[in-house]
């Protein structure tokens, strides 16, 4: 006998299929069964299992930023639904397409303290694009359910991926039983005419592609942020001919995914420059690709800013935390700019530029002289380590990493892929993240990831273990928070070490045996040492190496690198 709960589940499954849907990540639970049969059976999904929500979906977003498709989560009911909730923050806030079915009893079952049951309708609130409660399935007589599935993930693929990419959430109720009489699901499997999803692509009215040029060339010294995540909006290609024609000036993020390999009118140490120098030309044109940058010493330089400053972007956040912009082009760079009949050509930098050249060489050669000096500071060792990236993809953790890295790493290798997850800067679900970013990337992964950011993600080893993902994870281990040491906070202890700082004194040996992971301990940074690195690399698919560093020293280092008196 046909079992509803697996019917509808099979129809959902095959229209999502048919939408180009490839990922499927289930978390392990009963409620939810009639989904995991119908994912599982159905051909060319790649479905991943999960024991930790939270885990799980971090790793789809990760997997769903990568291929820029959404990727479907499935959960049981109760708590394992609030688990997903700060990963549909991440995905809203950096755009992500996130398809989230989660299980639930039937509507008559709801209310009545029955077991693992919540109110989940609306549970993720507007953190979501679009919301569902679909019907309990039955056999319902006269009622086209198969057309009524079609279209639940007709517009659940829709509101994911247009106009800016986001989470949906569709509720699915189940009514036991959950499971089929029999273990072949031939008869489940039918054929049916699925709906097209035809998207439309913006285009531009060439009177507003004309008014920005006009406002490029008729600057004298305009500037382009290519702040975080700047990568997924534009292609190197299409970058490299506006700049060049634009005449523009690049200050580029470390976490944008690109460096200075462009022209050298890119400029990477802006961090060190603005800190040593306050005499340097300022813009008359700002224009922003990607988010906000992440430096606070651009951040400050920028806050007397007066004149035009013009955001690229179709995200439907209004990127300046800031408040200095007053432009905004809503529409995806690079087809904004591939669209761009660029004539105007001036290729030789202008008076302003020179300067900004200059200092930006200056301070690249400065930062590889003064980083051996001390190879145990943490912005060495992220140096030293870089080196040693290259032909790989890197992801770089929050906290201190990236801010270390935009102030004193001036080179990172074109062969290099950055990325990282940037949308809310959270601490949690960065390995997770990683892992599924990772997956389908076939060179080495690597993630450079601080301490408390990696306990706060542990349960991903798992996955990453039977899986056997290619990742190698460098945990930069300060015992804490090292980037509070930042902060005036850090002077007031107590309450600091304990509820800031945060000391654990774990042994990430033990933690790494546990997963039977190669791993790799260094407690100072030498050429034998990073030899044993290296090998570790080589020689596995996957390793944890964890480097010991003192936060306050490194602090003290980091100032004195980029006082003016240095
Ligand atoms: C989920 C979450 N909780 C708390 C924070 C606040 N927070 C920002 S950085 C940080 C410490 C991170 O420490 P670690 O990962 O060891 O990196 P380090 O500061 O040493 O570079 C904390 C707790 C956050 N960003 N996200």
């Amino acid at each position: 006998m046909i079992n509803p709960n697996i019917q509808w589940s099979f129809i959902l499954a095959q229209q999502f299929r048919y939408l180009d849907i490839e990922d499927i990540v289930i978390c392990s639970g009963s409620r939810n069964s009639p989904l995991t049969l119908a994912f599982n059976d159905i051909e060319n999904f790649n479905c991943h299992s999960f024991i930790d929500e939270r885990s799980a979906s971090f790793f789809a977003i990760g997997l769903a930023k990568n291929s820029n498709k959404p990727v479907i989560l499935i959960s049981t009911s109760g708590t394992a639904v609030g688990n997903f909730y700060p990963a549909i923050m991440e995905a809203k806030h950096a755009n992500i397409p996130l398809i989230v079915i989660t299980a639930d009893r039937s509507h008559e079952e709801r209310l009545y303290g029955a077991n693992q049951t919540t109110d989940q309708i609306k549970i993720y609130g507007d953190k979501v694009k679009w919301f569902v409660d679909l019907a309990t399935p039955s056999n319902l007589n006269g009622v086209d359910v198969k057309l009524y599935l079609k279209k639940i993930a007709a517009q659940a693929y829709e509101h994911s991926m247009f106009d800016t990419n986001g989470p949906i959430h569709i509720n699915f109720p189940f009514r036991k039983p959950l499971e089929p009489t029999q273990l072949d699901l031939t008869e489940y499997r039918i054929d049916f005419k699925p709906i097209k999803v035809i998207l439309p692509e913006y285009t531009f009215d060439s009177k507003y592609i004309k008014s920005l040029i006009d406002r490029c060339t008729s600057s004298s010294f305009p500037i382009l942020l290519l702040g975080p995540d700047a990568h997924r909006e534009i292609s190197k290609d299409v970058l490299t001919k506006f700049v060049s024609q634009l005449n523009l000036t690049v200050f580029v993020d470390p976490l944008s995914g690109f460096k200075s390999d462009i022209s050298d009118r890119f400029i990477l140490n802006y961090d060190v420059i603005l800190s040593k120098h306050d005499d340097l030309p300022t813009p008359d044109l700002i224009i922003q690709i990607g988010m906000m940058p992440i430096s606070s010493v651009l951040q400050n330089w920028l806050s007397k800013y007066k004149h035009d400053w013009i955001i690229i972007s179709n995200n439907s956040n209004f990127r300046d935390s800031i408040s200095k912009s007053n432009i905004w082009y809503k529409a995806h760079p690079n087809s904004f700019f591939s669209q761009t009949p660029i004539t105007s050509i001036e290729n030789e930098p202008n008076q302003s530029v020179k300067p900004w050249i200059e200092k930006n060489q200056f301070y690249s050669k400065y930062l590889d002289v003064e980083l051996k000096k001390y190879p145990n500071f943490e912005g060495s060792i992220l140096f030293e380590l870089m080196q040693k990236m290259t032909n790989c993809q890197l992801i770089i953790g929050n906290s201190s990493i990236p801010r270390l890295i935009g102030e004193f790493i001036s080179k990172i290798d074109s062969s290099t892929v950055i990325n990282s997850m940037r949308g809310l800067s959270g601490i949690d679900g960065m390995v997770s993240y990683s892992l599924g970013h990772s997956l389908k990337f076939h060179a080495s992964n690597f993630l450079l990831i601080g301490d408390l950011s990696f306990i706060h993600d542990l349960n991903s080893l798992l996955f990453m273990k039977q899986n056997n993902i290619s990742m190698h994870i460098v945990v930069i281990n300060n015992n804490g928070g090292g980037i509070f040491e930042r902060l005036p906070i850090s002077k007031f202890d107590p309450p600091y070490e304990q509820f800031l700082f945060h000391k654990h004194n774990l042994n990430f040996e033990n933690i790494a045996k546990s997963f039977n992971i190669p791993y790799l301990k260094i407690e100072s940074m030498t050429k034998i040492s990073l030899d044993s690195f290296n090998k570790n690399v080589v020689n596995n698919n996957q390793s944890i190496t964890e480097i010991l560093t003192n936060a306050k020293t490194s602090e003290k280092i980091r100032r004195e690198l980029l006082s003016n008196k240095s």
